[in-house]
């Protein structure tokens, strides 16, 4: 059977990490039989990242890879796009995944008010004794990260702009279809869908959070997504 390496289930998630969920969704919706087995410390894995699927093979590392392994077993995500469709739908993959997740990252971790949570969620198999200082050690490369994409050289109100042009943009989609290229959900779902849904389930309010949860359109989007392809 294949297994998921994962962070752990939280915030009423399936996975900490948006990519996790992309790549169980996958899973999912390619009928593989798999199963999770959660992990917080990815630093032997080969990229350093999670997530990971163990075949029976191999390794394989990072949700896009992963999806291509899944598409040599025979899965096709996309079926009965157009080539301009599948276009697009890279474009959107690239825009959740390169840009909206760093605004989750920055939600989470440079958050003075997250953080505490964040911490006590993320760091609990650490020794309390020395959780502090490991935590705040992994959470200054997080932020040092964070400069250096930068995304959070960016004032406030211009990340918010940066965001919400996104953010028109996925809904021009969405006011057109119940997913992003149609009546069904395709790969592009499986990046936006769990992104929005982390944007969402920050356990703190946060402009991103507020401006999702107050969104009719983006808020039904991910409800529908978490139940056209639920995880146990
Ligand atoms: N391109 C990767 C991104 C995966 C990724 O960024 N994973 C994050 C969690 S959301 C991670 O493992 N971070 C741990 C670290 O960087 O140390 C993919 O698509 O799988």
């Amino acid at each position: 059977m294949l297994t998921l390496l994962t962070f752990p289930s939280a915030f009423g998630l399936f996975s900490a990490s948006p990519f996790c969920v992309k790549t169980a969704l996958m899973l999912q919706r390619a009928g593989q039989q798999w199963q999770r087995s959660d992990m917080l410390d990815p630093r032997k894995m080969p990229h350093q990242k999670l997530p990971v699927l163990r075949t029976p093979e191999r390794l394989v590392p990072d949700s896009d890879l992963i999806r291509e392994w899944l598409e040599a077993q025979g899965a096709d995500f996309d079926s009965g796009l157009s080539d301009l469709q599948k276009a697009q739908s890279r474009a959107l993959i690239r825009m959740a995944e390169e840009h909206l997740y760093f605004h989750v990252v920055q939600d989470r971790w440079a958050n003075d008010d997250v953080w505490p949570i964040l911490r006590d969620t993320f760091f609990t198999v650490i020794p309390a004794l020395i959780r502090k200082p490991v935590s705040n050690s992994i959470r200054k490369s997080v932020v040092k990260g964070l400069a250096f994409q930068g995304v959070s050289r960016f004032s406030p109100a211009e990340r918010q702009d940066r965001l919400e042009r996104d953010l028109e943009a996925i809904s021009a989609y969405l006011w057109q279809s119940p997913y992003l290229m149609g009546e069904n959900p395709t790969s592009a779902d499986m990046s936006v869908g769990p992104m929005l849904a982390a944007m969402r389930a920050t356990p703190s309010d946060t402009p991103l959070t507020r401006r999702i949860k107050q969104d009719k359109l983006l808020n039904s989007y991910i409800d529908r997504m978490e139940q056209a392809i639920p995880l146990s």
